[in-house]
Parts: C-alpha cells; structure tokens; sequence
C-alpha cells in the first residue's frame, strides 16, 4: 500500500488528507522513504547540531508565588516574556500524575484506526481532528496529526470531547486556568496597568487544548513537525513529553543571515508557558511572541499538549493605552480578535509573519 502512496498527487491526498488516514496512518502502512510532499525546503529543516542550546530558557518556581518571593518571580516571568517569550514552569498547581495521564491519552486517541478519529474530522464548534495545519493549501506538510478541543463548558467537553481523552483534558483546563491567570496578571502588573478580574477574563476566555501526535520518520533531517510560526493567542500553556524537538527563535541573536534557535529541552513535571500574538500586541510590543518550529525523529513518536489561551473573538484588543502613552507610540491597531485569527488561519506556517497585520 505504502508504495502506491508514496507517488505524489491526488492518492497521497485522498489517503492522508480526505480519509482522515493522517501521517501516522501513512507510516503505519510501512512508509519507509518520505514521500516529496514532506520534503522541506532547505531553508526550513531543522539541523539538530546547528540549533544553538544556550541562552537557556529560564525555569520558573510558582510555589513561590504565594511568598515573600512574590516580585521576584514576577519579575522573572516578565524578565522571560521580554526576552526569550518562552519560559518553563514547576510546581504549577496542575497534578504531575494529570501529566502523565494527558500523555497516554494523546497516544490512546492517536492509536486508534481511522474510522475512530475521521468521525472529528468535520469542523466541529467543538472538535476537530485532522493532520500538517492547512494541508489543501500547503505546499509541504508537516509531519504532525492533532486534535483540538474547544472549551465550551464542562458539560459540553463531556458530551462531544473525544472519550479516550475528554476526563483528563477537562481537568487540565481546570487545574491551569488559575496558574495561566496569576501569570498573566503579573505580566500585565509588570507594566504599569491596571485591568479588573472581567478584563482579564476576556483576554484568556476562549480556551482550546490541542494534542499533536509526531510519528517516528524515516528521513527526519528532511522534515518538520511544525513549521515555524508564532501563536496568535495570548499565553500558551505546552505539555511536552520526554523526546523533544522543540525550539524558538532567539531575536536577539539572531540576524536576517543567521537565525539562533534554542531548543526547549524536556524537563519532566514543567510545563513549557509562551507569549501569543495577542499578547505582544496588547504588550505593545514589550513581550514577544517568539517564532518556534518543532524537528521529527527516527526514533520513537512524540506527543505535545498545548492550552491555547486567547481573547474571546468579539473582544477589542490593542495596546493598553498607558504604553502607548508612556511609549508615545501604538506599534499596533486596535482590532477585533476574530479579525486576526482569521487572518492567522488563512495562510501556511512559515509564512509571512501574522503581527504585520496587526502593525502599524
Ligand atoms: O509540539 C510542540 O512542542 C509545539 C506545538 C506547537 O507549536 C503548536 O501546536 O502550535
């Protein structure tokens, strides 16, 4: 079978694409050479040896959130966010057995057959499952399937949420709002601005867990698990498991000639926190929403579970008027949120950058 599909066109599409088979249903069907459709171009493969390891990114304690250590580790947070926009956090209220449990439930859903996961296949307001990030208009595809799950409400997740992973999604939801709240109301503090509860509320109020399932490749030099893209939300929470392969653009060691990535090295019980577009713009640029791309590997299958946090699509966000004022400049317009996630999912990771909508 594997043979016939490796021969480029509408066959490779039909069975990856439209039958819902996914990248893992091509390498379970004993794929042994990546077909073209894959291949990256070069200027877009990730050479594990070139990726640079230092700076690190910083590994934060929230424990001591509730401490006399309490600006200390804000200023951490903040110190991250402006820099690197991607930092590690321990001791963040969520479980380590919850974890573990969201692990095995990414790889139970993947392992399923087809039939099981195509039944997500349709844009549900709910769930959708499907394989790269927009494999009918993408050039290359990335070598990742996933299934995103949109929080509704507790009872909704319980009714349509897969059932192989539905319980422990639910209360990853659950036992991060608190952390993802106290951090983003600490960052925006940092600032000088002052927001209520219900402001705060708004801008992480739409909230959607995503499980991306890597499969082992044969020819992972050639290929991406994600390309590099930044998130368009406001904070991103990731689970990442014990293999790793993903990195971030450094800016500040980077040039137009040569770009510096970091990798973000598996750290068991942390969970990895990111700056999303929308918080760059309301930052006015002072935090970063750092690029971050994800390498494949030969050797085993990797899961990751993110916690897309982002305003609710009918919020007005911008940047807070005291930067502007203080920076005497707006680097960005106000827009509606639904307007930039539009924008954001109409066009292929790697592209041009989605903020340049939003610049002024
Ligand atoms: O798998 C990862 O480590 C990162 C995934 C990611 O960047 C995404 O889902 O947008």
């Amino acid at each position: 079978m594997a043979s016939s599909l490796i021969k480029e066109g509408s066959s490779l599409f039909n069975f990856v694409v439209k039958e819902g088979n996914g990248i893992k249903g091509l390498v379970d069907s004993g794929l042994t050479v990546v077909p073209c459709r894959y291949i990256q171009p070069p200027h877009q493969r990730i050479h594990k040896q070139k990726s640079s390891s230092t700076p690190e990114t910083t590994t934060i304690d929230l424990s001591q959130l509730d401490g006399p250590n309490h600006d200390q580790v804000i200023k951490a947070i903040a110190h991250a966010a402006e820099t690197l926009g991607f930092f590690q956090v321990v001791n963040h209220g969520v479980p380590l057995e919850l974890l573990d449990s969201l692990k095995e439930s990414a790889h139970r859903f993947f392992s399923q057959p087809t039939e099981k996961k195509a039944v997500y296949q349709k844009d549900t307001s709910f769930v959708r499952y499907g394989t790269s990030f927009l494999p009918e208009i993408e050039e290359t595809w990335e070598w990742k399937d996933y299934v995103g799950m949109l929080y509704t409400n507790d009872a909704d997740a319980l009714e349509f949420w897969p059932k192989e992973c539905k319980e422990v999604a639910l209360e990853y939801i659950r036992t991060s709002k608190e952390m993802v709240k106290r951090i983003l109301q600490g960052l925006i503090a940092n600032l000088g601005v002052k927001v209520d509860d219900l402001a705060l509320d708004t801008f992480m109020g739409d909230r959607k867990v995503h499980m991306n399932f890597y499969p082992a490749c044969p020819n992972p030099e050639l290929t991406v698990g994600v390309g590099r893209h930044s998130d368009w939300d406001t904070l991103t929470v990731l689970l990442q498991d014990h293999v790793g392969g993903l990195y971030m653009k450094n800016d500040e060691g980077s040039s137009p000639e040569h770009e510096e990535w970091i990798e973000i090295p598996p750290i068991h019980g942390a969970l990895i926190i990111n700056v999303g577009d929308a918080l760059q713009i309301m930052s006015n640029g002072r935090y970063k929403s750092a690029e971050h791309k994800v390498r494949t590997t030969s050797t085993s299958s990797r899961v990751s579970i993110a916690i897309f946090n982002s305003p609710d699509d009918m919020a007005k966000i911008g940047p807070f008027r005291e930067l502007v004022a203080s920076d005497g400049v707006a680097r960005y317009r106000d827009l509606i949120f639904q307007e930039y996630k539009h924008k954001y999912f109409d066009k292929p990771h790697g592209g041009e950058k989605s903020l340049d909508f939003a610049s002024i």
